[in-house]
């Protein structure tokens, strides 16, 4: 069989250095371009989907040239036109003509622009990239693609859960995670979240917890969040969510970037080798810039201050150059009768098997190297379904996952206009197509023959059936015991409780902190007093101390458990601090005034750089630092536009002086009565913010001015202070792989949990 390889050929972004973000591939002229001329391609960064017919043959067009040729203005039609600035009329002042068929068509097709959006995972961002198998899955799955070395193209979309497409990347939510792999067999869809348990057990109670973290349906308020009543209410009844519901409390619920997220698939699936021996397993991406998340108040300003944060991010890193990457990997079980491991239900959603009782195995490697070219084609008509499946993987009874083998086919109907959606170019397959179906809204092939039925002789019998050894796709005869017909789950999902206290026991004293105070926050917005109390129940449940915290910030008396607490053990690798991951694609903030030693901030600009990570100079004004010199350092953000959330850390070239712009009347945030101060007061917020968000800052020359003007300790973890430029620059980028300076704020509670 053929082994698919991506035509996308991966940029080098250029080595000077690259600030991500430019909106076109060349540069902008000052004025309106008049000679005719064709497209611009895309950007360097930036791919379509392979070019493939609906039947996934190779077609070798060029992408840029399919979506748009030529160089004058046409109607859909071909037509060449004049003017599309003014519509036909009777002269200049009279009534407009409805002749006038480019009108009509623009307005027309205007007008059916938007499709509905997802009704949940509406917000998303993709990317397209390749996965290569190490083949140390041979073992236990025939599956071509993790054959060792065999390379497959990919597109994944990750999303937020609740809020409509318009909504911002950084609330409080799960996160979807969704790979397609476009593999000789066919597609395959591997469709995940950022968090292994889902909040329910059975398909029939998915509209139920939507419904509940959906806006209130009178008001259709809150948007994108979990944070109210209907949510608690549902989640404090229906307590199989609870395990969900502290992963979502926890700091997975707010990543500090899709490259940063580790993925699941979840449900247990049922590996097929090519003996036919079949394996239980749970599939994992582990990212390898380390799992990273923000603060609570960052995230809060961030959906502000930039509601993209999350996939300007992910498009940024790939245009500089940093190719995100995960490993996936396979817990993996004796395919035994009773499908438990360690006593863990295996079909039971809410549960995870700890990583220290079944190693993660790593099967291959995943990288994202190219942003998509158009938003709408790709990242909107993707259609992912985990019904897709190849040779080698097949699915179990996990009654969760039998509800979406039904709902994303029938969802894509209504969200792509018909039963044709496969044809869109993301969704063609890269392995042939002959399937028999045919006609429907946008059939986009041109079949021949005559004979779209089986038997046939009229079509030479074309197409035929393939059994397991021509590649067809054989489910695993899995013997069922004799059952009756019931409406019942198994007696061991009923234990909703052991494993939310083994998440809570795995987590640093300082990730319990972040738990408390989420739990706290979202209750405390909560109106009715009975949720609160029902919800603090189920805490005691979990652990005295988590719900005691909890109680405290609500005002109520904390319950008592209901039934012996869980033992249980727990599982480190639940936490996601302690480890050192790489910092390519950090953001790192450079002030300067032109007070400033330019030359320092040029050679730690460089070395930034160098690092692969993104410079972005901050200074009084826009345009150039030192403009009248030699070389010229251009600014990216200014006193008044940065804040410090685009920022991993920030570094200080000296004290700045405050700007000509730093007074209340023009910008809001220098009006904090300090505008007399010998430091920019904007400089100063963001700095207090830095530094309460756990992030690293260094500074030379008389940077130390600045940070006690800020009240920031010149000595407290993760602030570094030195003559030398460089040397600071090292020490920040040390502090960076470890992603936060915790150890800034120690946990209240350390010796208590
Ligand atoms: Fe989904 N889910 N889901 N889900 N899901 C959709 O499909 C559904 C579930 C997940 O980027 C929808 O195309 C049901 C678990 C992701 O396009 C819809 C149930 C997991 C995405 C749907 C679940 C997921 C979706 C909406 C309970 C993690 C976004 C639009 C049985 C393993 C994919 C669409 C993308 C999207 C139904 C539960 C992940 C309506 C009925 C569990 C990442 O079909």
């Amino acid at each position: 069989m053929a082994k698919p390889k991506s035509k996308r050929a991966s940029h080098k972004p250029d080595p000077a250095g690259v600030i991500p973000g430019r909106p076109g591939s060349e540069h902008a002229p000052l004025e309106e371009p008049t000679r005719p001329r064709e497209p611009l391609p895309p950007k360097p960064d930036q791919s379509g989907p392979d070019p493939v017919s609906p039947t996934g043959q190779p077609t070798g067009t060029d992408q840029a040239a399919v979506a748009q040729g030529g160089a004058y203005l046409t109607t859909a039609q071909g037509l060449r036109l004049p003017d599309t600035d003014h519509s036909l009329k009777a002269g200049p002042r009279g009534p407009v003509l409805l002749q006038d068929h480019h009108l009509r068509e623009k307005i027309t097709h205007f007008d059916h622009e938007r499709i509905p959006e997802r009704v949940v995972h509406a917000r998303g961002a993709a990317a397209h990239g390749v996965f290569v198998g190490y083949g140390s899955a041979a073992g236990v799955s025939k599956a071509a693609f993790l054959g060792k070395d065999v390379e497959t193209p990919v597109f994944v979309r990750f999303s937020t859960v609740l809020g409509s497409r318009g909504s911002a990347d950084t609330v409080r939510d799960t996160r979807g995670f969704a790979t397609k792999f476009y593999t000789a067999e066919g597609v395959f869809d591997l469709v995940g979240n950022n968090i292994p348990v889902f909040f329910i057990q059975d398909a029939i109670k998915f509209p139920d917890i939507i419904h509940a973290g959906k806006p209130h349906p009178d008001r259709e308020i809150p948007q994108a969040q979990s944070a109210h009543d209907t949510f608690w209410d549902f989640v404090s009844l229906h307590t199989e969510a609870t395990h969900h519901t502290i992963w979502n409390m926890s700091d997975r619920a707010i990543p500090r970037s899709f490259r940063t997220m580790e993925g699941f698939g979840i449900h247990t699936f049922r590996l097929v080798a090519a003996d036919g021996t079949t394996t239980l397993v749970k599939f994992h991406w582990k990212p390898k810039a380390g799992v990273h998340s923000l603060v609570w108040e960052e995230a809060q300003i961030i959906s502000g201050m930039d509601p993209d944060f999350h996939r300007r991010d992910l498009a940024d890193a790939i245009e500089a150059g940093a190719f995100p990457q995960w490993e996936l990997g396979i817990q993996t079980f004796p395919d035994t009768a009773d499908q438990t491991f360690e006593g863990i239900d295996l079909l039971d959603p809410t549960k995870i098997v700890p990583e220290e009782l079944a190693p993660v195995q790593p099967i291959g490697l995943l990288t994202l190297n190219a942003n998509p070219s158009n938003y709408f084609a790709e990242t909107e008509q993707v259609a992912f379904h985990p019904g897709h499946l190849v040779p080698g993987i097949d699915i179990t009874d996990d009654p969760l996952l039998a509800g979406r083998l039904f709902s994303y086919l029938d969802t894509q109907i209504s969200r792509l206009g018909g039963p044709n959606f496969a044809q869109i170019p993301i969704n063609r397959p890269h392995a042939p197509v002959n399937d028999m179906l045919r006609d429907g809204l946008h059939q986009d092939a041109v079949h021949s023959g005559v004979a779209p039925y089986r038997p046939n002789s009229l079509d030479g019998g074309c197409p035929f059936t393939a059994g397991a050894d021509h590649g067809g796709y054989v489910e695993v005869p899995v013997p069922l015991p004799p059952a009756a017909k019931v409406r019942e789950a198994p007696a061991s999902f009923a234990d909703h409780t052991s494993q939310p206290r083994l998440f809570w026991l795995s987590l640093t004293p300082i990730e319990r902190e972040h738990v408390i105070a989420a739990y706290t926050f979202e209750l405390g917005k909560c109106h009715e007093q009975a949720i609160k109390e029902r919800t603090l129940r189920v805490l005691a449940d979990i652990d005295p101390l988590l719900c005691a915290r909890v109680a405290e910030g609500l005002g109520l008396p904390a319950p008592s458990p209901a039934a012996p607490l869980a033992s249980v053990e727990p599982s480190p690798a639940l936490s996601q601090i302690g480890g050192t991951w790489p910092v390519t694609g950090r953001v790192i903030g450079i002030v300067a005034d032109p007070a400033a030693d330019l030359d320092a901030v040029r050679e730690v600009r460089r070395a930034v750089f160098d690092a692969g990570m993104v410079p972005l100079v901050i200074a009084p004004t826009g345009g150039m630092l030192g403009a009248d010199g030699d070389a010229p350092v251009p600014v990216q953000r200014t006193f008044a536009t940065a804040r410090s959330i685009e920022f991993d850390a920030i570094l200080l070239a000296g004290s700045p002086a405050p700007g000509k712009d730093a007074y209340a009347a023009r910008d809001a945030k220098a009006g904090n009565g300090t505008s007399l101060s010998a430091t920019d007061p904007r400089i100063l917020l963001m700095l207090a913010e830095a530094y309460r968000h756990a992030k690293a800052i260094g500074g030379w020359a008389d940077s130390e001015d600045c940070l006690v003007a800020a009240g920031i300790p010149t000595n407290a973890p993760g602030v570094v202070v030195a003559e030398n430029a460089s040397a600071v620059l090292s020490e920040i980028t040390g502090l960076l792989g470890t992603h936060r300076v915790w150890d800034r704020f120690p946990a209240a509670d350390a010796d208590t949990v």
